[in-house]
């Protein structure tokens, strides 16, 4: 098996979150690679592009009168069993634990000696939030614990997991979240009259008087945990001093309170909310810091893919972000919710002259330094290798 190609399937959410983002690129590196392999979900993740090596498989979820709330654990456990059988799979690799490394617990325990090897990645909140609620608490524990291997993208994750759960001694790879420093490049000259056209191209008033201002951006799903009222308090701040545009970018519940502040304070003309976008290349390329005020963020991708764009982040100093962002160099790390330090870092890099190009170059330099896709591909797959290694190794 040491490198013979492999039959892999891979389960994710589909939506705009990192998660989903790290298991479509995952699954299509590894069908590049050559290997084999299965998306399975409800639906194809957002990033997933069809490619040779790589289908897709639909997770049908029954409705039916009797129950409150569909059976996506079982619907998802039922189609793992039928692929595994169908394509003989050597690696069911699951992203999020909620109810996905579940379902690949029972899929395991249907399978039996067939069943592929079981590889857990956690991202954030299936173990800060919905994994240390007692409610669900013995579950993740028990579905995490019989994995066969267990990464996480930062240190942050895998010291929060083994408190959460009450596993000291669970065996957990750091595999950090990583980006193609090729398709995420910096441009060949930074021009702010693109995001003016920008402005333009998504409706609405335009300011022409910061036609040539800087501009902060947020990219989130607009979750509480995002804090995105406090992407508005820094950006206000900056902009009674320093005259600036705003993009927010993506979709989520808190979207709606944010905009209507934006309205109320009469800043259309310098804030834009774009929504979901697929790419987001030349929306970071022209922009010149990344803002990222969230309460935790276990790694916090969309700020990896600015960095690897040349674009500094201000961000709060919480969870996996030390690991990702040096403070003082890529960009800068406040207190979570002190909005003020966050718009004087902002000020600082923007008022300092070549102080933003500086660490913009850093946090390029970052990116291609430490989270290339490559290498991080090549974790993985010794790590789906070594399991294999490890399941041989039981059976003789
Ligand atoms: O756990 C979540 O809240 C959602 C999850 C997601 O699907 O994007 O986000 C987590 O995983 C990402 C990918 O590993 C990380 O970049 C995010 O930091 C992490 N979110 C949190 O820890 C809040």
């Amino acid at each position: 098996m040491t490198d013979q190609p492999l039959r892999i399937a891979i389960v994710c959410y589909s939506t705009y979150g990192g998660s989903g983002v790290i298991a479509a690129e995952i699954g299509m590196g590894m069908a590049r690679r050559g290997h084999q392999v299965h998306f399975i979900g409800t639906d194809p993740p957002r990033r997933f592009t069809p490619m040779p090596g790589a289908a897709f498989h639909r997770v049908e979820v029954r409705d039916y009168p009797v129950f409150h709330y569909p059976l996506y654990t079982e619907a998802l456990a039922s189609k793992m069993v039928q692929v595994a059988t169908a394509e003989s799979l050597d690696i069911l690799h699951v992203h999020y634990a909620a109810p996905h490394a579940t379902s690949a617990f029972l899929a395991a325990a249907v399978l039996g000696p067939r069943s592929p090897g079981v590889v857990t990645t956690l991202h954030g909140t299936d173990i800060t939030i919905i994994g240390a609620d007692p409610t669900y608490t013995p579950v993740t524990r028990l579905s995490v614990e019989r994995s066969d291997a267990v990464t996480v993208p930062s240190r942050f994750l895998a010291d929060a997991t083994r408190a959460v759960l009450d596993l000291p001694a669970l065996d957990i790879e750091v595999i950090p979240n990583f980006v193609d420093c090729d398709r995420f490049v910096p441009p060949a000259e930074r021009r702010s009259g693109r995001i003016r056209n920008l402005f333009q191209r998504f409706g609405g008033p335009v300011d022409e008087a910061v036609a040539g201002a800087p501009t902060l951006v947020h990219v989130s799903n607009f979750r509480p945990v995002k804090r995105v009222q406090d992407v508005l308090a820094v950006y206000e701040r900056v902009n009674a001093a320093l005259p600036c545009r705003l993009l927010m970018i993506g979709d989520g519940p808190d979207r709606a309170g944010v905009e209507e502040r934006v309205r109320a304070q009469g800043l259309e003309p310098r804030v834009r909310f774009l929504g979901g976008q697929d790419d987001l290349v030349p929306l970071l390329q022209d922009c010149d810091v990344f803002l990222l005020p969230s309460e935790t963020e276990s790694f916090g991708v969309a700020a990896l893919e600015a960095m690897a764009c040349g674009v500094p982040v201000v961000a709060s100093d919480v969870g996996g972000l030390p690991e990702m962002v040096d403070d003082g160099g890529s960009g800068h790390l406040l207190p979570c919710g002190d909005v003020d330090g966050m718009a004087c870092a902002v000020r600082s890099l923007l008022e300092t002259p070549g102080r933003r190009d500086q660490a913009g170059r850093q946090a390029r330099a970052r990116a291609v330094g430490h989270f290339q896709d490559g290498p991080l591909l090549d974790a993985y797959e010794a790590c789906y290798r070594r399991v294999l290694m490890m399941r041989d190794g039981r059976a003789t």
